[in-house]
């Protein structure tokens, strides 16, 4: 079975958003008419209490983007994101998420970022994603989302860990850093998963 993972499609990573990312827009379409070819479609969103250490306003004296540690890891702070509960947390009006069978929520422990829809930075805890995948007898996982860089990478890099055989949707995904993403698919191909256009689907 085939999964398509749409990871963080939501408003605050969209142009107009707290944490756009660059054309992050121009996704949208694919990922509409993608969720045909699939046996399954879960989704994953960012979901954050307004207290979250990875913001850059929770910390005295530090500023958008500086590099802290948490928990022993690097920490990028970013703007307020993905509040729960708020319209930037919401998925994008004009994704369809008709077939979203599931949707996992990360980023909702305040002392530790979650990239991965799988599990948290630390991998302390999981979302229970891999499970459900495999219950509904998941082989091949494909992603689509936002941002290519961090949680679309971090949950492809999870994915191969977790055994499945992992497609990276490269034209359905945008980064923040084109050369952090650069870094994040040589890294993904070196693991063992893909990097494919949706035209090959
Ligand atoms: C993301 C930074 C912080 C993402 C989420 O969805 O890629 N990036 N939180
Ligand atoms: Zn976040």
């Amino acid at each position: 079975m085939k999964a398509l993972l749409l990871i963080d499609i939501q408003n605050d990573f969209l142009p107009g958003g707290a944490l756009a990312v660059p054309e992050g827009d121009q996704i949208i379409h694919i990922a509409n008419n993608l969720q045909d070819k699939f046996d399954l479609v879960v989704a994953t969103q960012d979901w954050h209490p307004a207290e979250h250490k990875s913001f850059a306003v929770n910390h005295e004296g530090k500023q958008l983007f500086d590099v802290i540690e948490l928990v022993g890891m690097e920490q990028v702070l970013w703007p307020a994101h993905c509040v729960q509960g708020t319209s930037g947390a919401d998925f994008c009006a004009a994704l369809n998420t008709d077939k979203v069978e599931a949707v996992f929520r990360k980023g909702t422990n305040p002392e530790i970022d979650s990239y991965s829809g799988f599990f948290d930075n630390g991998h302390l805890n999981s979302t229970a994603l891999a499970d459900y995948l495999r219950s509904k007898q998941v082989e091949q996982v494909y992603l689509a989302g936002l941002a290519g860089d961090y949680c679309v990478y971090f949950s492809a890099k999870d994915a191969l860990l977790e055994g499945f055989q992992t497609f990276l949707v490269e034209d359905a995904t945008r980064p923040i850093d084109p050369l952090g993403f650069a870094k994040a698919k040589e890294d993904i191909k070196k693991r063992g998963g893909n990097i494919i256009s949706s035209s090959m689907l």
